[in-house]
């Protein structure tokens, strides 16, 4: 089965005025699209990794044979990423707040909710160029924040340096926000705060 472009979880402008509709179209339907598409083409003819789910092909990113593994990385990290990244948003006000878990976990690793939000946008405007930050539950169960560039992600353990089972991330690439906010990455990473779906962290969370 080829890997298809997933439905919002709510209306195109619903994440406004963090961000705007047209951004969301066009991030939606054409970069995240090209991404699905991509790494279909790549795959086309491997009958072995065509069957892999979308987090066994991230997980098991090594096994993949070099000749076509630029193109799976690039692509089915980009398609994973941003799958995830719709379902980490929700309108503002709907998302909840982190589970009383959640809290003492992240004031354990990070001496509290404003701290890590803090670090947690540190990460995402020292990311040069193209990339995204993550919260991340380590293999030990600990927590850490990341930051990978281009479309890598936490789960390709080998090829990123804070691996494990990401439960936030924020697109930090430029067609994440220049077309309301130009150059101002942290103005973007500020309001992007009032559109986490907190309650859904809180299930990647609980998941472990
Ligand atoms: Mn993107």
């Amino acid at each position: 089965m080829p890997f298809t472009l997933p439905d919002l979880p709510y209306a195109e402008n619903a994440l406004e005025p963090s961000i705007d509709q047209k951004t969301m179209n066009i991030h939606r339907t054409k970069h995240h699209q090209a991404y699905v598409d991509n790494l279909n083409k790549a795959l086309e003819g491997q009958s072995d990794y065509a069957k892999w789910s979308l987090d066994e092909i991230c997980m098991q990113m090594g096994s993949i044979p070099e000749t076509i593994r630029a193109g799976v990385r690039n692509n089915g990290g980009g398609h994973w990423n941003h799958s995830f990244f719709w379902n980490i948003m929700s309108p503002k006000g709907s998302g909840g707040t982190p589970s009383a878990e959640l809290s003492a976990a992240i004031n354990s690793a990070f001496g509290g909710i404003d701290a890590f939000k803090k670090a947690f946008a540190e990460a995402g405007m020292k990311r040069f160029g193209s990339g995204w930050a993550w919260l991340v539950r380590k293999g030990d169960g600990s927590l850490a924040i990341g930051s990978t560039p281009n479309q890598d992600n936490p789960l390709m353990k080998g090829f990123v340096d804070v691996a494990g089972r990401p439960l936030l991330g924020v697109d930090v690439w430029e067609h994440a926000y220049y077309l309301n906010y130009q150059n101002r990455r942290a103005d973007y990473l500020a309001a992007w705060w009032d559109v986490v779906n907190w309650n859904q962290v809180n299930a990647h969370f609980a998941k472990q």
